[in-house]
């Protein structure tokens, strides 16, 4: 095997120093009321009513997703990092592709200039992670898992531009016979329970990646910004989120299937449920919807409310929601307010007014266009990915 080529030189994020290079990048200033808070490694503001902060990472509010539009701002978006944001220079970096899947001279680099210079495609897709509403298996099916405990906020949707991978995976020449590719991230090692775990990588089949990912260099018409990749990074339309690798360095094309911990020891499925060892590797994401109301909002009785939220499924553009204002007793249409799309989620409304007051749980459930509907429960695993179940919201009538 050919040793992995050394990363490029890159500048680590030294405290606050960065925040006026990330404005600079097309982030919106922090509102004067909002006191960002403090998440190691993420270089963008996180106010408080945006931003819940969860170890390196940063869960987008849900709940307050009403005042955005389709697209999530990137000053809305949450962030995911296993480590840190490196903060790097797009003039510095470069992209590496090797290994035996490439049939003539290895390694093969391009620029970023490079890069910009090969036609463009521009597409919506949702960026989600494999864990998004992980907390819910505890809160409501009162079943233990492990990882970040994600209300619904690790989710957003932005308008990617950048270069197709197969276009690229071609002028570098890819083997009939390459299966896999590895591509990693410039972030630093992930380091966990004491074990040094390499650089964030993860086999991406080479069919997939011929299909319709992106390297993508910018994100709702600005460059990407640090937080979310910068200066260039994968975007795996449908999949989860952990295959979107951000700050990427280097691809190893493989005639051999590859593995990472990325693909044996998380981003499986494991436990009771599940084949022994786990299920294959995770792809494709699932379909959720939910409010947009904080969990334990007060409603005045009395009074016409407009209910609204998000709705999507990787598996098909959403066809239906149903809302239940009676605790799931009855059901009726929600209005879509987008037209159903592949890779993106649709906005919806229903007026509803509360009569009596007390607690009520509000219920809403997806169907998409392959027949797929939101379940009751979902199913368990031990590490509490693809949550896919009807979220019971609380709120109260006063
Ligand atoms: N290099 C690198 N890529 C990464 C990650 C990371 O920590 N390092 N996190 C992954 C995970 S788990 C998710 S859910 C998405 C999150 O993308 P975002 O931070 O832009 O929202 O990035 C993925 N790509
Ligand atoms: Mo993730």
């Amino acid at each position: 095997m050919p040793n992995p080529p050394a990363p490029v030189r890159r500048t680590l994020l030294k405290g606050l120093a960065a925040a006026p290079f990330a404005a600079a990048l097309g982030g919106s200033p922090t509102p004067a009321s909002a006191a960002p808070a403090a998440a190691p490694g993420i270089v963008k503001p996180l106010p408080e009513q945006y931003f819940t902060v969860r170890g390196t990472n940063a869960e987008a509010r849900f709940d307050a997703f009403g005042d955005t539009g389709f697209l999530t701002p990137a000053d809305r978006f949450f962030v995911r990092n296993h480590t840190t944001t490196p903060v790097l220079d797009a003039q510095d970096w470069r992209l590496t592709l090797w290994g035996d899947g490439l049939h003539g001279r290895s390694p093969v680099h391009f620029t970023y200039g490079h890069l910009r210079d090969l036609p463009s495609v521009t597409r919506t897709a949702l960026v989600e992670c494999a864990g998004n509403a992980r907390s819910l298996y505890a809160t409501q099916q009162g079943q233990a898992v492990s990882g970040t405990a994600w209300t619904l906020g690790a989710v957003g949707a932005a308008r990617w531009r950048g270069v197709r991978l197969g276009e690229v995976l071609r002028r570098a020449g890819l083997a009939h016979d390459a299966v896999d590719l590895m591509p990693r991230g410039l972030d630093a090692p992930y380091v966990s329970g004491g074990t040094d775990h390499g650089r964030v990588r993860r086999p991406l089949p080479v069919a997939k990646a011929l299909d319709d990912v992106i390297l993508a260099y910018e994100m709702n018409g600005e460059p990407l910004p640090y937080d979310h990749g910068h200066p260039v990074r994968l975007i795996v339309p449908d999949w989860v989120g952990i295959a979107s690798v951000k700050w990427l360095g280097d691809i190893e094309v493989s005639t051999r299937p590859l593995t990472s911990p990325w693909s044996t020891d998380w981003y499986r499925l494991l436990g009771e449920a599940h084949p022994p060892g786990g299920s294959a590797p995770l792809t494709r994401q699932t379909l959720k919807s939910g409010y947009q109301l904080p969990f334990g909002a007060t409603l005045e009785a009395g009074r016409v409310h407009r209910l609204t939220g998000r709705a999507w499924s990787a598996h098909a553009p959403v066809r239906s929601v149903d809302v239940s204002t009676d605790g799931g007793a009855t059901w009726r249409p929600a209005r879509l307010h987008d037209g159903p799309r592949r890779g993106a989620w649709v906005r919806w409304s229903a007026p509803w007014r509360p009569e009596r007051t007390g607690p009520v749980t509000l219920l809403s459930r997806t169907t998409d266009a392959a027949g797929n509907v939101q379940p009751d429960r979902a199913v368990h695993n031990t590490q509490g990915y693809l949550f896919d179940a009807i979220v019971r919201h609380p709120v109260a009538i006063a």
